[in-house]
């Protein structure tokens, strides 16, 4: 090398350990940090449900009849590859804009690729028509999927709302799961309704249109109350559901940003990928309300970053090896489910694109896919000893095989002691640097890679195998 290229890569060497934390350096030469998982198969966490993987998508996209269609071959294939029965939600910001009719408006749909609502989009209403149901009916058919329908409790008069529901439901059938009245009302202050409105004054909103739609709709099912942050829509929403003995409240919701504002101060990978205190706590509230119930319980919004996402945090390497652990994290503790929000070019999207340009896989998708394989199976009890919380594991049983999904969001490589002999195949999750944007992959190689019962993962990477 001659010295002047020498110098060159030292000062470059120099200037990006001065600038970029630790976090940020991968380390390949240290030797390799030690973790021990051991298994206990007597205790099942929870059990997978097959329809577990879930995105979401804002309402707003339905009015390209286009987008959600049989035609839309691209997107259909994506989907199937991370499910072959996953779960569409269809909400967000946009949801409180929708306005249904039967006269299809003239001219260009007004969006083409959605991504998701942010605080500076400009919000029109979207029209939807029978045409975009009859074309998402048959987008479900073709990639086997079912969907969350978000109705606009928000800002629509009741017969609007009543007359979207009969056709939605007849139109969608067995692909529609529930009705969704409304997104986030918890965040309703100050914006659709006043700032003395409360929890209660929610409650009779959501009971005045349950009590339209079923009317003309008897056989519709619900879903709620899909709040942003405030437990206390959630634990509300429970009890109040038990007290009323209403039976087709079929699932309790909610959604989950790990951090955010983007563009707020503070919002890196470093961020991202420690362990978030207020998942678990959410999350035990959530599940204790749902069991209290005796329905089941699915984050049906979420993503890295709110507002967006935040660039070079949202769509790396380190939002995929987030998505992993968040994912698994939700199933041990007994969620039925999990939906990415996402859409257009949104920075956390896993899918980006549009009809024009194509559909390409975005890092999270591939921090979906490697969960994909726990579909269907029950999670052990593990323990994992390791002198650091960033290197995560995920056990579970499976047609009489052990899965296992090591996570290591460390700059150094990991070996883990597992109590697997052999592997049966071995997916790796990763990417050339923890920020890095492209060549995130997902490479599944048959072949036994387990040393001894030793895992090896190279620094930022997922592994899954099974034995
Ligand atoms: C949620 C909204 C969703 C947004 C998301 C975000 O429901 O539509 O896209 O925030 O800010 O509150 O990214």
């Amino acid at each position: 090398m001659n010295r002047r290229i020498f110098l060159g890569r030292a000062a470059a060497a120099a200037a990006a350990s001065c600038l970029a934390p630790d976090f940020l350096l991968a380390n390949h030469s240290q030797p390799p940090l030690q973790a021990t998982l051991t298994i206990d198969r007597s205790v099942t966490l929870a059990t997978v449900p097959a329809d577990f993987i879930g995105l979401s998508y804002e309402s707003a996209q339905l009015a390209d009849p286009a987008f959600f269609a049989a035609s839309n071959t691209a997107l259909i294939a994506l989907f199937h590859e991370l499910s072959h029965e996953g779960v569409l939600r269809l909400g967000g910001g946009t949801s409180a804009f929708t306005r249904f009719t039967t006269h299809p408006p003239s001219g260009l749909p007004p969006f083409h690729a959605v991504g998701p609502d942010t605080s500076t989009n400009v919000k029109t209403d979207t029209p939807v028509t029978p045409a975009s149901l009859r074309n998402l009916r048959a987008f479900l058919d073709a990639a086997g999927w079912r969907c969350l329908y978000g109705l606009n409790l928000a800002r629509d008069p009741m017969g609007r709302i009543v007359d979207e529901a009969a056709y939605a439901q007849r139109i969608l059938g067995p692909r529609l799961i529930a009705f969704q009245l409304g997104n986030e009302p918890d965040a309703w202050r100050n914006r659709y309704r006043p700032a003395a409105w409360s929890y209660a004054d929610y409650w009779k909103e959501w009971c005045a249109a349950h009590a339209a739609i079923v009317k003309e709709v008897p056989r519709a099912r619900f879903a709620g109350p899909d709040a942003s942050n405030q437990m206390a829509y959630v634990t509300g929403f429970a009890e109040d559901i038990k007290k009323s003995g209403l039976r087709d409240v079929i699932l309790l919701t909610s959604h989950y940003y790990a951090i955010g504002p983007a563009g707020g101060k503070g919002m890196t990978i470093g961020k991202l990928l420690s362990l978030d205190p207020k998942l678990d706590s959410g999350l035990k509230i959530a599940m204790a309300a749902a069991r209290s119930d005796g329905i089941p319980y699915r984050m049906t919004e979420g993503n890295s970053c709110w507002n967006g996402g935040q660039p070079g945090v949202s769509d790396t390497l380190a939002s995929a090896l987030w998505v992993a652990d968040v994912m698994l994290n939700f199933a041990s503790m007994g969620c039925c489910g999990v939906n990415l929000h996402g859409g257009g070019f949104g920075y956390y999207t896993p899918i980006a694109g549009n009809l024009e340009d194509g559909f390409v896989r975005r890092p999270e998708f591939f921090g979906m896919e490697i969960t994909k394989p726990f579909a269907g199976a029950a999670i052990n009890q593990s323990i994992l000893t390791c002198s650091s919380d960033m290197v995560r594991a995920y056990a579970g049983r499976k047609d009489g095989a052990q899965l296992i999904l090591a996570i290591n969001k460390t700059p150094q490589p990991v070996a883990m002691y597992t109590p697997l002999r052999r592997a049966r195949f071995l997916w790796t999750l990763s990417g050339p640097a923890i920020d890095a944007k492209r060549e995130v992959s997902l490479a599944k190689r048959r072949a036994a890679a387990l040393r001894d019962g030793v895992l090896h993962a190279a620094p930022w990477s997922a592994v899954l195998c099974a034995g």
